[in-house]
């Protein structure tokens, strides 16, 4: 299969240096237009002032795309929810039709494996949704932690998802959950969940360490590093609890399943604080995508 690596990142790849994937379904579907452009790019430049390519992985009329131009990702962002939202099933369709399509988590992992990319940031990943035992609701992206070898840095994971299930999840599956600076899963909007990660570890080059150690021993999967947004952008945990119950009452309510759940709560979430979870969803965005960027640059001297 035919897929597209930017000069930028060919070139680092191939001297070995730092490079950092970027998804692209939180900038179709996890944000809204331009404020989710404007974030793509800081994002980019944040990876760079740490020292590591970006790379924002789409498909960009049925080609799997390595490392974005500006105006493609600008295209991504305006044209919003019309951009096919791509996980792992959805690729093949999207790629024979020669559709763009928002890569998830899953799916930016699978192309960064591809590519050869081991370190990605984004904000939240998918995981075993709140009343999962009857939805049978699980995201593909748990899975794909489970089987591609590409390690995701994020803030944990909202609290529209069961986050205790999704731990236990990852531990059958064998991914490994690291808190950066913590001992507990944060929860996204704020630094504490009560869950408890497998490991802590307090600096980039440890977890450099233990990722390459995976490698060396060809364990195969990913590794999942969890990092709690700055306490200055942090919400107030009983409030966005209410705004998170609200937005499901309402999904529930207007019968909301499947693929368009996620994206659903997300867009629900942003309105309900007027915008106050997106300014706390970009600054932790900006926060992982600085750490996975010491991480790809320690696992590089290593
Ligand atoms: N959670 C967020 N922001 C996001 C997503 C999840 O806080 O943008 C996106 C990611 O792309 C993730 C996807 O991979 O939603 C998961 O979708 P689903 O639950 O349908 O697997
Ligand atoms: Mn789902």
């Amino acid at each position: 299969m035919k897929i597209k690596v930017s000069e930028e990142v060919k070139q680092a790849l191939k001297n070995g240096n730092a490079v950092v994937a970027l998804e692209s379904t939180i900038i179709s579907h996890g944000m809204p237009y331009p404020k989710n452009v404007e974030t793509a790019l800081l994002v980019e430049k944040t990876v760079r002032e740490n020292g590591a390519v970006p790379a924002t992985i789409a498909i960009i009329k049925g080609i799997p795309t390595i490392g974005c131009s500006r105006d493609e990702i600008e295209h991504l962002g305006k044209a919003g929810l019309s951009v096919t939202k791509t996980s792992r099933r959805d690729i093949p369709v999207v790629v024979s039709k020669g559709l763009d399509g928002a890569t998830t988590v899953a799916a930016t992992m699978i192309f960064a494996a591809m590519a050869g990319v081991k370190i990605f940031a984004t904000g939240g990943i998918g995981g075993v949704h709140r009343g999962a035992e009857t939805t049978f609701d699980i995201s593909a992206d748990l899975e794909e932690l489970a089987r591609t070898d590409v390690n995701v840095i994020c803030a944990g994971a909202k609290s529209i998802l069961d986050l205790g299930l999704t731990l236990e999840y990852l531990e059958t599956k064998g991914v490994e959950v690291i808190g950066y600076g913590t001992d507990e899963l944060p929860a996204f909007f704020t630094r504490k969940s009560g869950f408890k990660v497998n490991d802590r570890m307090d600096t980039p080059l440890e977890i450099a360490k233990a990722i390459k150690c995976k490698d060396d021993m060809n364990l195969g999967g990913g590794t999942l590093i969890v990092n709690p947004i700055p306490e200055q952008y942090s919400m107030d945990a009983d409030y966005i609890e209410s705004v998170i119950e609200k937005a499901i009452g309402e999904a529930n309510e207007k019968g909301i399943k499947g693929k368009e759940i996620t994206p659903f709560l997300l867009d629900k979430i942003q309105r309900i604080t007027g915008g106050q979870s997106l300014e706390s969803n970009i600054k932790l965005v900006l926060n992982n995508a600085a750490l996975a960027s010491k991480i790809a640059v320690e696992l590089a001297n290593l």
